[in-house]
């Protein structure tokens, strides 16, 4: 007799795995990864072999593969259709290879490799060359019948070629790409209507659907693997010969399908997809290996349903469960607060993962994340680990909804929320220490200042000792007050005054992009120091914006427009936004204060003359293009104008110094002529161009 302990935990197992089936198969709604699932179906079937006392009839490992829901016709596969074995392992591949081997008494076997299409097992029948039916796989032996749908898919010939045989059957998969799910689902989101979950949900969904008209509405594709029933003999010698006749009556087989010698080259063909897998157009979970002669096939065999003669080699899952410990708040430098999953611990595409991004509170409501929650992170490639979702099923009773904060949870400020944002700051500027400890983190990390040593620890406790406020104080750092902080020996102390000393001699693009302004990452920052060579000019170009930004509000379509013509606007990488940055950040004189000590600290950079537009006769004057020039395009008469220091905008003002107007100039030359601005037609354009040439 088992223990009354084990008996409940298999009645739970096939409980919860009747519940995903309905979920998976019927509703087309699941609602755990499928590394989940297997991982119960596996615990399950492990319990009834060690304990076959508990074994039952109806238990859901005495079925493999899909219920028939009741909806389609049922349909008998001619052949069955073979599911795969699956290698999570180097090692699992080379003891498959090895089998296969032994038994056959050979070695530098080849095999027939392709990519593992995640998508929807289906059999095509063909007879006299036409489909006459599509069958999902069901259970292997009995499947749905879905030809309704199964013909809208554009891949899936409905005629093969002459030379096809009297009757063949096709295995292959039925699958939906990832722009066509994506496009899906972005139509969903604006209708309000529900989202896909997943391409291979969305695949499987669709083919099972009552109106074909649904399915034809979704883009999906099929690429053939394999034959099941077929009126000749023998197609060919080798699985590969099978896939190339396949191919020469008109059927898609992967482009990527391939052959390869022993595990060796499995292995190096399953690194090879692996690393081009984001560049496929569509999902795969891994790749087959197929012993090739068709011969060797038949002597290996099978083991219950698996054929012995190959195997998917699976990628590591992406997605999997885990609890969800905590929501914390984190503020960075620019303020933004955002939440931040902490997870218990797991072993994830790849990856151990303890914590991911939430993105915003927004995200957190949306997707009803609560600490407690059993939830789906997602870690694919090299991507930043994300949440997906979580279990319904799984929700302790007790668990709360994290609301978003309305204080800084460091400093106390008041949180704002950007309109039209879904992020919400700290308003604390550089009251906030968490701001300010990111601040100095981010002016000493290595594109920017580059301070060895300077890292998060020291930036906390430089903060927390009320040691420094703001980078500029980092110079009035002494060797005796360093080496009294926690872990800080004299020699390190010395190792920091030396990082910062040398960091005194920098660059202006680096200093800029040290500043930390928002939006001014490293190649607006290059940009800003390029074209304006120094600070000043960069300060006073953006002081000059002053007349746009009265009080807090933000500009409207109508101001952004209006800003085109300033000189800030010129720079490339700059739009409205950056430049309000740019202002906002200027004209606070804390700030400035801030610039004024750096570098009185000595802080220098070589300053430049401005790459373009303050040399050359047309130096200091702005120029508006408009209407169709007959000699030249208006880009190109803007190049020769730049080239003589003109800077060329987009819109017309006050400051514009003249007008050029082709034909058909419209609202700028009604503008020019308003303000009273000098307008110049293509031929005076072209005088002016010759009065300054070579
Ligand atoms: O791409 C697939 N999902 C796939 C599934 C490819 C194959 O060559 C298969 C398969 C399932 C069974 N071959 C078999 C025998």
């Amino acid at each position: 007799m088992a223990d009354p302990a084990l008996a409940r935990r298999v009645a739970e197992l096939r409980e919860e795995i009747r519940g995903h089936d309905h979920r998976y198969h019927v509703l087309d709604a699941p609602t755990i990864p499928d590394a989940e699932y297997d991982r119960l179906f596996h615990e399950l079937r492990q319990l009834e072999e060690a304990h076959p006392e508990l074994a039952a009839p109806d238990s859901p490992t005495r079925r493999v593969g899909a219920t028939p829901i009741g909806e389609f016709a049922s349909v008998r596969h001619a052949r069955p259709m073979l599911s795969l074995g699956n290698a999570f392992s180097e090692a699992e591949v080379r003891d498959f290879v090895a089998r296969i081997e032994d038994m056959l008494g050979f070695d530098a076997i080849v095999f027939s490799v392709e990519p593992k299409i995640d998508g929807l097992a289906i059999s095509l029948r063909f007879e006299e060359g036409r489909l006459v039916r599509a069958a999902t796989r069901g259970d292997g032996e009995i499947g749905e019948d879905v030809t309704h749908t199964v013909r809208t898919i554009r891949s899936v010939p409905l005629r093969l070629s002459a030379d096809a045989p009297a009757l063949l059957e096709v295995r292959g998969e039925v699958y939906m790409p990832r722009a066509g799910f994506e496009a899906y689902n972005r139509r969903a989101r604006e209708r309000g209507e529900k989202e896909l979950v997943n391409p291979r949900n969305a695949a499987a969904g669709s083919v099972r659907q009552q109106d074909p008209r649904l399915a034809a509405a979704r883009p999906l594709a099929f690429f053939a693997y394999g034959i099941g029933e077929c009126s000749l003999a023998r197609l060919a010698d080798t699985h590969s010969g099978v896939l190339a006749h396949l191919r020469g009556y008109g059927l898609p087989v992967s482009a990527l399908a391939d052959t390869a010698i022993g595990a060796d080259g499995c292995l190096a063909y399953f690194e090879r997809i692996g690393a081009d897998r984001r560049k496929l157009g569509y999902d795969i979970d891994g790749v087959v290996y197929k012993v090739d002669r068709l011969d060797w096939q038949e002597e290996l065999g099978f083991v219950s349903r698996a054929p012995r003669w190959a195997i998917a080699h699976k990628f590591p899952a992406e997605e999997a469960l885990t609890r969800l410990l905590a929501v914390d708040v984190q503020v960075g430098r620019t303020g933004a607060v955002t939440p931040v999953a902490r997870l218990e611990p797991v072993f994830v595409g790849g990856a151990t993962v303890s914590n991911a991004t939430l993105h915003n509170f927004d995200e957190l409501a949306r997707k009803d994340l609560r600490p407690g929650d059993t939830v789906i992170v997602r870690r694919a490639g090299d991507v930043i680990p994300e949440v997906v979702g979580m279990v319904p099923e799984r929700r302790p009773p007790d668990a709360r909804a994290v609301e978003p904060p309305t204080q800084c949870p460091q400093c106390g400020s008041p949180l704002l929320r950007d309109e039209g944002e879904a992020v919400i700051r700290c308003s604390g500027g550089l009251v906030c220490p968490a701001q300010r400890k990111e601040a100095l983190r981010h002016y000493a990390s290595r594109r920017a200042l580059d301070i060895e040593g300077l890292g998060d620890k020291l930036a906390d406790q430089l903060v927390d000792a009320g040691l420094v406020e703001t980078v500029a104080d980092l110079y009035t750092l002494d060797r005796a007050t360093l080496a009294k902080l926690d872990r800080m020996g004299e020699r390190s102390a010395d190792k920091l005054l030396a990082q910062l000393e040398q960091s005194r001699d920098t660059r202006l693009e680096r200093f800029l992009y040290g500043l930390g302004i928002r939006d001014v990452g490293e190649a607006t920052a290059k940009a800003l120091a390029r074209h304006f060579g120094s600070l000043d000019a960069l300060v006073d170009a953006s002081l000059a914006l002053a007349p746009y930004f009265t009080g807090e509000a933000a500009l409207d379509a109508a101001g952004r427009k209006a800003l085109a013509g300033e000189a800030l606007i010129q720079v490339p990488d700059v739009g409205p936004v950056v430049a309000e940055r740019l202002y906002r950040f200027f004209v606070d004189p804390r700030n400035r204060e801030v610039l004024a000590r750096l570098r009185s600290a000595g802080v220098h950079w070589p300053e430049q003359a401005p790459a373009a537009g303050a040399q050359g006769p047309l130096a200091g004057q702005t120029v508006v293009l408009t209407g169709t020039l007959a000699g030249m395009t208006r880009e190109q008469a803007g190049a020769r104008l730049e080239a003589l220091g003109a800077k060329v905008a987009g819109s017309v003002s006050k400051k514009t110094s003249f007008v050029v107007a082709g034909s058909e100039a419209g609202s700028k030359l009604a503008k020019a002529t308003e303000l009273g601005i000098p307008v110049l037609d293509e031929e005076a354009l072209l005088a002016l161009l010759a009065a300054h040439a070579g």
